[in-house]
């Protein structure tokens, strides 16, 4: 099996797609025989194996990791052979129960070869599993950077990071830290400030900004961190971008660098044909380019954490990220304690990793919990006050999709999140049905706990290729019209303080458990599985532009309106007319 990537999809044989269970990984390498040296760890990473994984070096037991989306690594200095060949092994154990994030359960399952264990699960996406992301060995000194936290502030025009650094390793040795700042262009702005932890007092600060939110969008400075020790341990090293802003909310918007964001983006999902959900570089350039283009500056990571490299790239393009952990569908096999504390871990891990991510700004604990189950109110307080003790610099969120007035999780949160499928789940067909349904719905959300509120799903499957006019569901012209109404639904509301985004359900096709409800997977794509555009997609380019230029004064791209007629030319002057940006 090639890492990185998920295993079900490589071969021919459904047993190997559909496999439930443990897998094995086997592989052999060499370690030079000179990283053998008393100042020198040696650890062994994986960026995310889903579910759970055993890791053996030479047959010992080295790291168990239970969590699929978030990195994990050990110390194998002590049982690596130097200079010879050493085996790696790896236990990847797929199974979902009522106490993993996300649930699921196995059944037994009567075949005509006999019995055999099934996976179920309620959530709409393939549990893909396998050695989803990178694995690596690195070398640190014996002393070394164990962790480094950043917070950051905005004081008229003085930027201010605050910052822990953690040292790890031999306690007896006193390690001296020292940072240092340089800017985008690699020159030093503070040099050599000594001390673990501090606060570095940037006058006029190039702050962070999120694509098409400002000219120069995403500026990155690089906190330099350094290791002394007095012993003969060489010094440790680590560059971590630093993005200066400063996130606020009320209880009607969320702003940036004193500036109320609008949300115009996606749901997504890791997925593409064969790699499933491995690590594919191209893929994710791809992805960027594709949102860069569309206008969008935000996207959800439904319903999990995705790979290091894609934040990567949110951090330095500007694209605004609500953090999603695995929760999606909590409460489907009931609430547990076991459940929470496994939630609960969730979270910390996500928050450790992506904490000092300036494309971050929210963190959203939950998609589609059973938040009208009386035992929500306790669990997802119980979640809200964990997430608030991790991190009180951004606001919490969840997409929420229980009827409003039966909604017990709500009020635990800083923004109200609600996915709807109107005209696709309920009215189907009836695009007539939107606008007032939605307003009504997000209005009700902002009346019952007085926080902003943005609608994180909507949408329709729209098979690619099938046109149906006038419009019918599941063609092209259908989610055109879908979006069209719920762009029109949004303008209004956007008259109303509170309402802060809107959210595609989905940016791009992807697969699914098998269902009579999905063909080939879930096809409520702007853009199709192998990442090519829709009719929606040009509709929704012209709105997400118009709306930059609307709030933002960015100027859209030519190739927007490379056909006017003479009788629309004044438009080109004055501005886009609502009708370009509203409908068909
Ligand atoms: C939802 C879920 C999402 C599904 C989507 C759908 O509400 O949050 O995971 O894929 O609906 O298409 O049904």
């Amino acid at each position: 099996m090639p890492v990185p990537a998920s295993y079900n999809d490589i071969t021919q044989d459904k047993v190997v797609r559909d496999h439930v269970g443990v897998a094995w990984y086997d592989r052999t390498f060499y370690i030079p025989r000179k990283w053998n040296s008393s100042d020198t760890k040696i650890w062994l990473r994986f960026a995310g194996v889903h579910y759970a994984a055993d890791v053996f070096v030479n047959g010992e037991l080295v790291a168990s990791h239970a969590g699929g989306h978030v990195p994990f690594q050990a110390d194998v200095t002590s049982v690596l052979q130097y200079g010879q060949k050493n085996l790696i092994s790896v236990a990847v154990n797929n199974t979902l129960t009522d106490i993993t994030v996300p649930q699921g359960e196995v059944q037994q399952l009567q075949t005509d070869a006999g019995a055999r264990f099934v996976q179920y699960y309620k959530f709409d996406f393939f549990n893909y599993a396998g050695i989803h992301r990178p694995v690596v060995l690195y070398t640190t000194p014996s002393i070394y950077i164990d962790d480094i936290s950043v917070n950051t502030d905005v004081n008229d025009d003085t930027g201010v990071i605050e910052y822990v650094v953690r040292v790890g390793g031999d306690t007896k040795t006193r390690a001296t830290v020292s940072v240092s700042l340089l800017d985008r262009d690699g020159n030093y702005v503070i040099r050599n400030v000594v001390g673990d932890q501090g606060n570095l007092q940037v006058p006029q600060a190039r702050l962070w900004w999120p694509y098409l939110m400002n000219p120069e969008p995403a500026y990155l400075y690089t906190l330099e961190v350094r290791t002394s020790t007095e012993s003969a341990v060489p010094e440790d090293v680590y560059r971590l971008p630093v993005g200066i802003r400063k996130l606020g909310w009320t209880n009607t918007s969320v702003t940036m660098n004193g500036k109320a964001i609008y949300i115009r983006g996606f749901g997504r999902h890791e997925d593409s044909a064969i790699r499933g959900k491995g690590h594919d570089y191209p893929l994710i350039t791809r992805d960027y380019n594709l949102i860069k283009w569309i206008g969008a500056n935000a996207y959800r990571t439904s319903h999990y954490p995705y790979s290091e490299e894609i934040m990567d790239f949110a951090d330095r393009e500007g694209i605004m990220i609500i953090n999603e952990c695995p929760g999606v569908d909590i409460g489907s096999y009931g609430f547990k304690d076991e459940l929470l504390e496994a939630h609960k871990t969730a979270l910390t891990r996500l928050h450790r990793r992506d904490k000092n991510r300036p494309s971050v700004v929210m963190w959203s604990v939950a998609n589609e919990a059973l938040t009208a189950s009386p035992e929500a109110y306790g669990y997802f307080r119980d979640i809200a006050d964990h997430m608030k003790a991790l991190d009180i610099s951004r606001p919490i969120t969840m997409a929420l999709n229980k009827p409003c007035n039966l909604d017990l999780a709500g009020e635990f949160m800083d923004v109200i999140g609600f996915n709807r499928y109107n005209a696709w789940y309920v009215n189907s067909g009836r695009t007539d049905t939107i606008i007032q349904n939605v307003k009504e719905e997000a209005l009700n959300w902002h009346k019952k706990y007085n926080k902003p509120v943005l609608m994180t799903e909507y949408g329709g499957d729209t098979m690619a290729g099938l046109h149906l006019s006038p419009e019918y569901i599941w063609s092209e012209e259908y989610q055109v019209k879908l979006l069209s109404k719920h762009f029109e639904a949004f303008d209004q509301l956007r008259n109303e303080s509170f309402f802060i985004g809107e959210m595609i359900w989905n940016f791009a096709d992807f697969n699914t458990a098998q269902t009579y409800v999905r063909v080939g997977g879930n096809k409520k794509g702007v853009f199709t599985r192998d990442r090519q555009p829709k009719a929606s997609a040009q509709l929704v380019r012209k709105r997400y532009w118009a709306l930059a230029e609307e709030l933002d004064s960015v100027t859209p791209p030519d190739d927007l309106s490379e056909y006017v007629h003479e009788s629309h030319a004044k438009y080109l002057e004055t501005g886009l007319p609502d009708v370009w940006v509203t409908s068909v």
